[in-house]
Parts: structure tokens; sequence; C-alpha cells
């Protein structure tokens, strides 16, 4: 197992300053919600691949079946879950494979600004490039170390710690590499293309030109 990634929230910067726990309008959640649209789909091992695709630095697809996705690389980041409904669950511990390890492996062409995150049911999410490559953001297969339940996400599901939940699938099955933004599924539907809860990017109406393509 890699070393933990560690947390950026609850902690003190190097001014000694104390850092808010949660971001602005949030509450502390018990327990363990499950949040999302649709139904829970079945796992199905002999059918599921997971598949990077779009502008790759080679041109192809790659693709990994669910053994061979698992055996990739496994590290921990605790990371907090932030819903743009307003409750957190704080301190978990997510494990699995590291964003930058598909990029390592899979490299995107040196055009791509932003990517799909794909998942069962055609659910998707856009992420700019570098809150992809960050190195807290994990495809995870374990909380606090023990496999995902199917509705939290079993066999994957996608954590990207410092924006809002909905910018994670669960049910992952893929990552598009794209020169261009484009709305994922909560993003054409009045959420914030960017997302990130310390500034309290929940809506769309909130966004400013810059922040994404256009409605
Ligand atoms: N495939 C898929 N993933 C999704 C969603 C969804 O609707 N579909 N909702 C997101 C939202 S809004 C939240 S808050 C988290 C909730 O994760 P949890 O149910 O494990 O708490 O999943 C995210 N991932
Ligand atoms: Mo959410």
């Amino acid at each position: 197992m890699g070393q933990p990634v560690g947390r950026e929230s609850g902690e003190r910067d190097s001014e000694g300053a104390a850092q808010p726990e949660l971001p602005p309008g949030q509450r502390v959640q018990r327990g363990w919600p499950v949040t999302h649209y649709g139904p829970v789909p079945k796992f199905r091992p002999e059918r599921w691949e997971f598949r990077v695709f779009g502008a790759t630095a080679d041109g192809g697809k790659h693709c990994w079946n669910h053994e061979e996705f698992t055996a990739l690389p496994y590290t921990t980041v605790v990371a907090d879950l932030h819903c743009v409904t307003k409750f957190s669950m704080l301190g978990a511990e997510w494990g699995g494979i590291p964003a930058r390890t598909i990029l390592d492996i899979a490299p995107p062409a040196p055009d791509v600004t932003h990517v799909m995150v794909w998942a069962e049911y055609g659910f998707s999410s856009n992420l700019r490039l570098s809150d992809f490559a960050s190195e807290r953001t994990l495809f995870a297969t374990h909380k606090d170390g023990e496999l995902l339940t199917a509705e939290h996400g079993f066999p994957l599901r996608l954590i990207v710690p410092h924006l809002y939940a909905w910018k994670g699938p669960k049910w992952v099955r893929g990552v598009e590499y794209m020169t261009a933004d484009r709305r994922g599924f909560w993003e054409e539907r009045g959420y914030h293309n960017i997302g990130d809860p310390w500034k309290e990017q929940r809506y769309s109406y909130q966004e400013e030109p810059e922040d994404g393509p256009g409605l």
C-alpha cells in the first residue's frame, strides 16, 4: 500500500491559523446517506471494463478488465465528501487507484484541457484536467478499508476531494480526454461547471463566463 496523502481541511496552515473544517453552508452528516439519480447498477464482472478514450497521446483507446484495473497500485486518501444539498461526511479513508496513475499509463494528448468521467447508464461529470490530475483525486474501490457497497459505487467511484461530490461519479466506467470543455450530467442541469465547495460554487447561475461553456 502507498503512503496516505494527507487531508487539507481541518488542519492548521503554515501560520498556525485554524482552517475551517467545513465549506460554507455545509453541515456534518452522521452516518453515510446514499445520494444519486437513477437505479443502482448491477456489477457484471465479465462485462465490466474501464476505458480511456478521446484525445489520448497515442490516438488509441485503452481498456482494462476488472482484474487488471484493480491490480493497479493501491493508495489511500483521507477526504471529506461534500454534497451540494448541504451535508458533508468528514474524514473517510478512501482506497483505490490515483487518477495520476491513469494519466501516466494512458497519457492524454498535449492539447487536452478537460476530462469527462463516464459512469453506468450514461452518467457523466466534466472536470478540468488540473482537477483530475490532483494528487488526491482517486478512483476508489474501498472506504475505511472495506470494499464499497453497491449503493455507494461498487466496484469503482471517483473521489475528487476538493470539489462537490457530484463531480465524483459512482459506478465509473471510463474517462474521455477532451480538448475543450463540455458539460456533464448535473452540469447540464443547473449545477456549477467547476463546483468548488470552498467558493460555494453550487449552481450554474453563479458561473462567471470563464467558468464553463454556455448553457
Ligand atoms: N453515477 C452517479 N454518481 C454519483 C451521483 C449520481 O447521481 N450518479 N451523484 C453524486 C452525488 S450528488 C453525491 S452527493 C455522491 C453521493 O455519494 P454517496 O451516495 O456514496 O454518499 O455521489 C455522486 N456520484
Ligand atoms: Mo450530492
